[in-house]
């Protein structure tokens, strides 16, 4: 027999939850539809990337001096015309845009900011390994209606969102979010036939402790003292801790936080010494560390960027970056007894 509620559309669920809600107007409950179908959308075409002549790279640099795939473009365009006529959004962020995106004078506006990164893990796009994207959901603080002055409502820190999350392209299309404050994480799993996100993954919970850390060590030249005591930690041997650790690195964020949220374990992206531009590591508090970080949480799990919770950081511009180390609870304390210099090896 199927577990009780498995089967039930996206849509379906967040009405569900939207009624347990007094004061929920709805708004909320259009504004994700929205953002589903543009999944959909980005899902199909991240599904013939190998067969349509979107390939590869469009030769241009973002605003933060990468390369930009031809499907990051496609799938940032389709989240943006998708969401910009819903009528409940103030402004969007995406980490493809400089600037905050405004919502064109002819649609209607509402008190939500939507944050994303509409297609992470994009130098992975040329050889079929699992891309996502990722979003954030807030309510803005202010009466302010002028985009340059609506920048305050969004830099809040990530305990603000009221909803976050993730879409998963990989074997099969998964959308995994949560709605905050105890209601869980529930994941969700595109029918392909149907065209239907149902029910796979009710109230998911990240075990205490892991076995799996995910970490570039290819960057160990660039770590400082604290950080390569620590993944030596979870490679040394001792049998009472249960290490050392297995390791598991795709190099797509979704892809390593989705394996490690359902095994257990610990995905770190240490502050680094590479570039003198991001001393922080290379992800971005906003857009990618924020969404994560509300998803472990509620799924009893944690987020640390080595020194305190990610989700109490107050962000000082959009496109901020973060050291993060994020999962299962236990794992990600002892990062960070040892970035914070109490603990040092064994
Ligand atoms: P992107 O948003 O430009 O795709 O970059 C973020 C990605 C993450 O998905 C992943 O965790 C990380 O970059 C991998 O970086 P690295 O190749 O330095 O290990
Ligand atoms: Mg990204």
């Amino acid at each position: 027999m199927a577990k009780k509620g498995v089967g039930i559309t996206i849509t379906q669920h967040i009405l569900q939850q939207q009624r347990q809600n007094p004061e929920a107007t709805g708004a909320f409950t259009t504004l994700l539809n929205e953002l589903i179908v543009a999944a959909k959308v980005i899902s199909r075409e991240v599904n013939k990337a190998g067969l349509a002549d979107i390939l590869g790279s469009t030769g241009r640099i973002n605003v933060q001096d990468e390369q930009v795939q031809k499907l990051d473009v496609f799938a940032n365009s389709v989240i943006i015309e998708r969401m910009q006529h819903v009528g409940q959004l103030c402004c969007m962020g995406s980490e493809e845009n400089a600037d905050l995106i405004e919502i064109p004078s002819q649609y209607p506006k509402g008190p939500y900011i939507i944050v994303f990164d509409p297609l992470d893990g994009s130098s992975n796009i040329d050889v079929n390994v699992s891309i996502g994207t990722i979003f954030g959901i807030y309510k803005k603080t202010s009466d302010e209606t002028d985009i340059e002055m609506l920048m305050n409502d969004v830099l809040q820190p990530g305990l603000n969102q009221v909803a976050a999350g993730y879409f998963i392209y990989g074997s099969s299309t998964m959308m995994v979010y949560t709605t905050g404050n105890g209601t869980g994480v529930h994941g969700f799993t595109l029918y392909p036939s149907v065209g239907e996100f149902l029910l796979s993954h009710e109230n998911i919970r990240i075990p205490e402790k892991g076995k799996i850390y995910s970490v570039n060590e290819g960057n160990v030249a660039y770590w400082d003292e604290k950080t390569r005591a620590l993944v030596d930690y979870f490679k040394s041997r001792d049998k009472d801790s249960g290490r050392p650790y297995t390791s598991r690195y795709i190099g797509s964020l979704v892809a390593d936080f989705h394996r490690n949220l359902l095994k257990g374990g610990i995905f770190m992206y240490p502050a680094d010494n590479k570039d003198p531009k991001k001393p922080s590591g290379k992800l971005r508090l906003m857009v990618e560390a924020n969404p994560l970080a509300l998803v472990v949480k509620e799924a009893g799990g944690y987020a640390s960027n080595g020194n305190g919770p990610i989700l109490e950081i107050q962000p000082m511009e959009f496109h901020q970056r973060v050291p993060l180390y994020i999962g299962s609870r236990e794992d990600v304390l002892i990062a960070e007894e040892f970035i914070s210099g109490k603990r040092k090896l064994r």
